[in-house]
C-alpha cells in the first residue's frame, strides 16, 4: 500500500531552520503547485507560527491561514496544536481552547495534530473533543523520547487512550530526531498491531537517522511520513521529500507522487532560501549524534550558544550540555518539546551560570513541579520537589480544571483597548497579551532580513535575533533573560 506524505515546508521546516521566519508573501506564489502534488496534507500553521508572525513579521496569522487556504483546493490544511497550550506557552482555560479550535477550523484547518509535552492525555482531551465535534480530522500525538520510563508499552497505552477519544490517526512525534530504525520499526509495528488507526511518523534529522528510520517504519506498515522539500530539509528539519519519494519509488510502498513536479516546487524554495540565508543557523543545519546523549533538539542548541555568548559564558557550554539531562531526569524525564524544552533548558542554564544548582528557579519550573503542566512521565523525587516548591503539595487533577474561564474577561479588555476588528483578534490578544496590542494597533514592524554580504559581522548575527520566546528571571534585583527556541 502507498505511503502518504505530509509536506512540512510551510511550517515545521522553516520553524526548524530559520526560526519560523518565512513570510506569507513568499508562500503564496507556490501554493497552487504544492496543492497539485497530491500530498496527504500540507502542514502550514500552528507551532511557533503565531508567535513569530506577530512578533517579527507584522503578519496576521489568521490572514495567512485564510490566504493559503484559498489555494488549497485538493490538499488538507494541517496545523500543530500544543494541546491545552494551543499555540502559546501556558495552559489556557477550556473556553479559550474551545473558541480557538473552532476558529481555526472555521478558517480552514482540516487536520489538527494535537500533542502534549509530557504526553498527559488530560491536556489534549479538550482540544481533541472540540475539533472532533467540528468535523476535523484529529491526529492524536505521542511525543517520542528516550528514558527509562518511556517504553513501547507506555506509548501503546497512550495511543489507546487517544483512540478512545476518537482520534482519526496517530502521530509519533520525534521532535529531536532520536528514533533509531529499530525503534521506529518496533513502535510502528506495536501501534499498528494494537491500535486500529493509521500511523504517521514525524522525524527531525538531528541525529542523521531519520531517513533510515523512515524506511524501517515503511516495513512496519507506517501510513504517513512527514517530509520537507530539500532546500529546507535535513539538520533539525525533516528528511527531504524528493529523496523519500525517490527511495520508495521502487518498493511496494511507493508514494505515487510525481518527482518532476516536486522538483519544480523545490526549485522555487531553493531560490527563496538565498533570501533567508542570513538567518539560517549553521547549527540547525548540522547532523549531531550527540543529541542522543544530551537530548537537546537543534533549535534549542543554537539559542543556547547565543544565550551563553550574551552572558559572556560560552566557556560554560559543555557544562550546560551536561546539566541538561541531569535536570531532565530530576524533573521526571519530560520529553523536550515546547514548553518543556524551555523549562528544562532554562533551569539547566541557571544551574550552571549561578554556580549553584536550583539557587534561582523560574516560575515556569515551579509550576511544572506543582503539576500545572500535567503529570511528569516519572514521579519527581520528594527531595527535588521540596527544593523547588518547599512544602507545597503538587496538584494531581487535570491542570485546566483549576483555570477559571478567561475568554469573556480578556475579550472585554481587548475591546476596551480598541484592539478588536474581528473575533480572531480577541484570540490573538489572549494568546499574546504582551505583544498583540502593538501588532493589532498597526504599530508593529516587520523585522528586516539583512543580506550576509552587507552584514558587518555575519557570524555573530547568524546566532542571534532568532529567538521566539524568552523567560525573564529576576536575580538580585536584575532581570536575567533566558532564551530558548520552540522546537519542531
Ligand atoms: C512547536 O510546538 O512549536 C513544535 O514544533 C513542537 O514540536
Ligand atoms: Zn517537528
Amino acid at each position: 500500500m502507498k505511503v502518504k506524505i505530509t509536506e512540512t515546508i510551510l511550517r515545521d521546516a522553516h520553524q526548524s531552520l530559520i526560526a519560523t521566519r518565512m513570510r506569507t508573501r513568499n508562500m503564496l506564489p507556490v501554493v497552487d503547485k504544492l496543492d497539485e502534488i497530491g500530498y496527504f496534507s500540507l502542514e502550514m500553521w500552528g507551532g511557533a507560527t503565531f508567535d513569530s508572525s506577530i512578533r517579527y513579521l507584522n503578519e496576521d496569522p489568521w490572514e495567512r491561514l485564510k490566504e493559503l487556504k484559498k489555494h488549497m483546493k485538493n490538499t488538507p490544511a494541517q496545523m500543530l496544536l500544543r494541546g491545552q497550550n494551543l499555540v502559546g506557552y501556558r495552559h489556557y482555560s477550556d473556553d479559550v481552547v474551545e473558541k480557538f479550535v473552532k476558529k481555526a477550523y472555521e478558517n480552514g484547518i482540516d487536520i489538527f495534530r494535537v500533542f502534549d509535552a509530557v504526553n498527559d492525555i488530560r491536556n489534549m482531551e479538550k482540544a481533541i473533543s472540540v475539533a472532533k465535534k467540528e468535523g476535523a480530522h484529529v491526529q492524536g500525538t505521542i511525543c517520542y523520547t528516550i528514558s527509562p520510563v518511556h517504553t513501547i508499552e507506555k506509548y501503546v497505552e497512550l495511543a489507546k487512550g487517544l483512540a478512545e477519544l476518537e482520534c482519526d490517526s496517530l502521530c509519533i512525534k520525534d521532535m529531536a530526531g532520536l528514533i533509531s530504525p529499530q525503534q521506529a520499526y518496533d513502535l510502528v509495528k506495536a501501534l499498528k498491531t494494537e491500535v486500529n488507526l493509521p500511523v504517521d511518523l514525524h522525524c527531525h534529522c538531528t541525529s542523521g537517522m531519520a531517513p533510515m528510520s523512515y524506511t524501517a517504519a515503511c516495513r512496519a506498515g507506517v501510513d504517513v511520513l512527514d517530509t520537507a522539500l530539500s532546500p529546507f530539509a535535513w539538520g533539525t528539519s525533516q528528511p527531504p521529500t524528493e529523496s523519500i519519494v525517490a527511495a520508495l519509488a521502487e518498493t511496494k510502498r511507493a508514494t505515487g507522487l510525481d518527482l518532476e513536479l516536486i522538483a519544480e516546487v523545490a526549485q522555487y524554495f531553493k531560490e527563496l532560501k538565498e533570501e533567508y540565508r542570513c538567518i539560517l543557523n549553521p547549527i540547525s543545519e548540522q547532523i549531531d549524534t550527540n543529541v542522543l546523549l544530551y537530548q537537546i533538539p537543534g533549535g534549542m542548541l543554537s539559542n543556547l550558544v547565543s544565550q551563553l555568548k550574551e552572558q559572556n559564558a560560552l566557556d560554560k557550554y559543555g557544562e550546560v550540555l551536561a546539566e541538561m539531562p541531569r535536570v531532565r531526569a530530576e524533573l521526571g524525564y519530560p520529553p523536550l518539546v515546547t514548553p518543556t524544552s524551555q523549562i528544562v533548558g532554562t533551569q539547566a542554564v541557571l544551574n550552571v551560570l549561578m554556580g549553584e544548582r536550583y539557587k534561582v528557579i523560574p516560575k515556569e519550573v515551579k509550576d511544572y513541579v506543582r503539576g500545572l503542566y500535567g503529570r511528569p512521565p516519572q514521579k519527581i523525587d520528594d527531595a527535588i520537589v521540596g527544593k523547588i516548591i518547599g512544602n507545597e503539595e503538587p496538584i494531581t487533577c487535570r491542570p485546566a480544571d483549576l483555570l477559571e474561564p478567561e475568554y469573556e474577561k480578556m475579550k472585554k479588555e481587548a475591546e476596551d483597548a480598541g484592539l478588536v476588528k474581528k473575533e480572531e483578534d480577541i484570540l490573538t490578544y489572549i494568546l499574546y497579551p504582551a505583544i498583540a496590542p502593538a501588532f493589532l494597533k498597526g504599530e508593529a514592524k516587520e523585522e528586516e532580513l539583512v543580506p550576509i554580504s552587507t552584514q558587518q559581522n555575519p557570524c555573530a548575527s547568524a546566532n542571534t535575533t532568532i529567538v521566539p520566546t524568552e523567560f525573564k528571571v529576576e536575580v538580585d534585583g536584575e532581570m536575567f533573560n533566558v532564551k530558548v527556541n520552540p522546537v519542531g
